[in-house]
């Protein structure tokens, strides 16, 4: 972020600044429970590590709902962080579901930090009008049905887990099409970062759905979940043995190839004719899946009614990610929702 000033969590904060809220006050779906946190402090909340700080106090707060709900608001704050997940960080499927208001700079993002070295980093699924974290892109990648840019940055004397005046390397995946709800493989972005020679220092520290707001007003409400289909194992793409993949596609010309893609590689492609088929492909690889249209021209377009991993079925209409179709007067310009492709594009059909 410009000109980040960043962020220790001081243990002089350790008395929580608990506040009684009346939850329906805030909106929330929940109640009596909830506490409103505007003090820096981190802990645990219903089996969440949760964090909260700022450096600007009175401007911002932290509300812990059930499970792993919270929500934030803030208001011409300087720099704030909060947010629930992991006090031990690490190859997870991160879910997240909910509303996020950036405001003119705020962001939402997994977000945590290693230790031997130090690094801090930022997998970044929503932000407001400005798009961090303002550095060139080292390049791109595809995980769990989106394209990412990736960045690196350098802090010198910043404050940081583990002091106030600290030197280290920030890591930072920028989803380009931001959304609220989803799931992150965490696995894909430290792979991508390692391709880059950017290495995660060898000890994990904490790791939440963070939201972040720097000199602006915002708010957020996330629920956050770990997912199951990955995590845990070294390597992105050998867990989980072989799947099979259907996917159920023609062409309005024929001769439309599509590219079936999962984590980044091509799986397989197919020239489609203008007959609705059945192609099958068998992979183990894991991570975020799409299906994409590469040769448009005249009078062709793709129509994917579906795929279906090892015999489930995700139909492309129920699909947001589809940056192939014609809306709103351009390609990729409305909410998916389509088994069309009219241009040259892909269908996101999340991780296998
Ligand atoms: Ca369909
Ligand atoms: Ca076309």
């Amino acid at each position: 972020m410009k000109n980040t000033i960043k962020k220790v969590l001081p243990r002089v904060s350790q008395v929580l600044g608990f506040v009684a809220v009346s939850a329906g006050l805030l909106g929330l779906g929940q109640a009596a429970s909830a506490q409103t946190i505007s003090s820096n402090s981190t802990g645990t909340n219903n089996g969440f590590y949760y964090s909260f700080w700022t450096d600007k106090p009175g401007s911002a707060s932290l509300t812990l709902g059930s499970g792993g709900n919270y929500s934030t608001t803030w208001s011409n704050t300087g720099n704030f962080t909060a947010g629930k997940g992991w006090s031990t960080g690490g190859r997870k499927v991160v879910n997240f579901s909910g509303n996020f208001n950036g405001g003119n700079n705020g962001y939402l993002a997994v977000y945590g930090w290693t230790k031997n070295p130090l690094i801090e980093y930022y997998i970044v699924e929503n932000y407001g009008s400005w798009t961090p974290p303002g550095g060139t892109s080292l390049g791109t990648f595809t995980s769990d049905g989106g394209t990412y840019n990736i960045y690196k940055m350098h802090r010198d004397n910043a404050p940081c887990i583990t002091g106030n005046s600290c030197s280290f390397d920030q890591f930072w995946s920028v989803r380009t099409s931001k959304r609220s709800s989803g799931s992150v493989t965490t696995g894909n972005h430290f792979d991508a970062w390692k391709a880059k020679g950017m290495n995660m220092g060898s000890t994990w520290d904490y790791m939440i759905m963070e939201t972040e707001g720097y000199q602006s007003s915002g708010s957020s409400n996330i629920t956050v979940s770990e997912g199951s289909s990955s995590g845990g194992g070294s390597s992105s793409s050998a867990s989980g043995g072989s799947k099979t993949v259907v996917v159920r596609a023609k062409g309005s010309a024929g001769g439309e190839s599509i590219t079936l893609k999962v984590n980044g590689t091509a799986v397989q492609t197919w020239t489609l004719s203008t007959t609705m088929t059945n192609y099958t492909a068998t992979t183990s690889l894991s991570g975020g899946t799409l299906v994409e249209y590469t040769n448009d021209s005249g009078s062709r377009d793709v129509q994917v009614d579906y795929i279906s991993v090892n015999g489930s079925v995700r139909q492309s209409e129920a699909q947001s990610y589809n940056t192939g179709v014609y809306q709103n007067g351009a390609c990729g310009g409305g909410n998916g929702l389509s088994e069309w492709m009219h241009c040259n594009g892909a269908i996101g059909y999340g991780n296998i």
